[in-house]
């Protein structure tokens, strides 16, 4: 009798409120991120695999004779794998340590006291670039193994060595969000540390997943901001991936609200020069941890700013086949400016070239100097080529250095009876397939967007920005 009636005294009270720890630290209730996420919705079976498909017969037919004639890859290190096309979206989490990154990604995915939720801490912690994405079961995935499947997306990033591979880690989570987006948590940067000592490329693995993000959240802890040398570095990096960029001043409601608009007043402040934008990056100023708001802080503009940061990632979600043709058309849009200059810089070689002159004396002379023959300016005045979009001139020094001059055609010579001209095909690619595919799938932007009619092919400025 007396061990019912403690059970009814003590074990009832803690079950009516749940887990001590749970008294101790109130949990805020999620339900908002599965119906912004739209978690619950079966979506229906679309044709998104036809049209990657289409997309991928498109890249093998028009663009990668070029990119393959013209040795792109040697250039600007960038291959497109099919692994690549047939992604999902990517959310890339960046900052300094110990912002919350891996906390945040254990919330959104609502991992935390799971046994696979990510490792967080006051100190740095995370040491290792770890691929969240989905999968039937829970999984860990060495890096090597990653790299060395060529069906993933992640394979191109074995150029950066063994070193690096050790610090690659993917998790599979059979997790509802995962089926249509891929988080990848990054070690946090650290501003009395040199990256190079990190024993791997840092900043250029770094680039590599910032090229290819379709979200980039960079998090900041109104607590320490620490805006150095090395933060500096990330945000040159993120040049031209503004629309991208969605700035988070995280652990918010950890300071009284006069104290965070002045933070947030030197965060801008401190960013301004960095960010070369006329529109200021969305700022998301919220505490995203599954833990209750500190009393006595905005409460109601913390949680209404976690659901428009929702809104955004499901604007991604919505968008994904949409940016793959962006992405994809961009890249053309590289592959054959280089083409381009190659080509033109093969012509004038040519020309420059008679019965008793020195090839490689005549060509050093081009590639010390292309202005005095005009091939950057001539692409820009024939093509249509934004000026913005040509690639560095000292790249084509250290290029022609690994591929002679000879090894080229001009362009006018890749043609055949049956193919048609590798140029042609890649123009007809950036002006007509890839918008035609962005049309049929019904998002009716193919004109307005795609098409070269107005920007001659070259890139526009984007700005995807979505205001909430
Ligand atoms: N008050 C508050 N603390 C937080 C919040 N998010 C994370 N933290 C704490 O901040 C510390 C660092 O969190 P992590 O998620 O490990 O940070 P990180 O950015 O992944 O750090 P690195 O992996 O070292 O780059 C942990 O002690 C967390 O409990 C938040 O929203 N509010
Ligand atoms: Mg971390």
């Amino acid at each position: 009798m007396t061990g019912l009636r403690l059970f009814c005294f003590c074990v009832v009270p803690l079950l009516l409120l749940g887990t001590a720890e749970e008294v101790e630290n109130p949990r805020r209730d999620r339900s908002h991120i599965e119906s912004t996420l739209k978690l619950k919705e079966e979506k229906p079976a679309d044709d998104y695999s036809a049209i990657l498909q289409r997309l991928r017969k498109i890249y093998h037919s028009s663009i990668k004779p070029l990119e393959q004639s013209y040795k792109y890859n040697e250039l600007r290190q960038h291959e497109i794998t099919d692994g690549e096309i047939t992604s999902k979206p990517m959310v890339l989490f960046l900052g300094p340590w110990s912002v919350g990154k891996s906390t945040m990604i254990n919330y959104l995915l609502g991992l935390d006291d799971t046994p696979y939720q990510l490792y967080t801490g006051a100190e740095p912690t995370t040491s290792e670039f770890t691929v969240i994405m989905h999968g039937p079961k829970l999984k860990t995935i060495e890096g090597i193994v990653m790299a060395a499947d060529s069906a993933r997306s992640f394979s191109p990033l074995e150029k950066f060595g063994q070193n690096f591979l050790e610090k690659l880690i993917g998790i599979e989570v059979p997790h509802k969000l995962l089926e249509r987006v891929t988080f990848v948590d990054t070690p946090g940067i650290i501003e009395n540390r040199k990256q190079q000592e990190r024993g791997y490329p840092f900043n250029d693995v770094c680039q590599w997943f910032i090229d290819r993000a379709d979200l980039i959240f960079v998090v900041f802890d109104p607590t320490k901001l620490d805006v150095g040398l090395e933060l500096e570095m990330l945000f040159r990096q993120l040049k031209g991936r503004e629309s991208q960029i969605r700035i988070i001043l995280n652990k918010a409601d950890s300071l009284a609200t006069q104290e965070l608009m002045r933070v947030y007043g030197a965060l801008f402040w401190s960013l301004a020069p960095l960010i070369n934008v006329t529109e200021p990056p969305r700022v998301y100023v919220s505490s995203f941890w599954p833990l209750e708001y500190q009393a006595d802080t905005h409460q109601d503009l913390f949680s209404k700013e976690e659901i428009s940061l929702l809104e955004d990632l499901n604007q991604v979600i919505e968008n994904r086949l949409e940016n793959k043709i962006a992405f994809i058309r961009q890249h053309a849009i590289r592959v054959r400016i280089h083409a381009l200059l190659v080509d033109r810089y093969l012509q004038t070689y040519k020309d420059k070239m008679t019965f008793f002159s020195d090839g490689e004396l005549v060509f050093k002379d081009i590639v010390e100097d292309p202005d005095k023959f005009y091939i950057f300016k001539s692409i820009l005045a024939k093509t249509n080529v934004s000026k913005f979009d040509l690639p560095n001139r000292e790249a084509y020094k250290d290029f022609f250095g690994v591929n002679p001059i000879n090894s080229f055609k001009l362009l006018a010579q890749q043609c055949s009876y049956m193919g048609g001209c590798f140029l042609e095909k890649i123009e007809r690619a950036i002006t007509h397939e890839l918008p035609d595919l962005l049309g049929s799938i019904g998002l009716g932007k193919k004109s307005s967007v795609l098409s070269c009619d107005k920007t001659g092919c070259g890139e526009t400025p984007k700005n995807r920005y979505k205001k909430h």
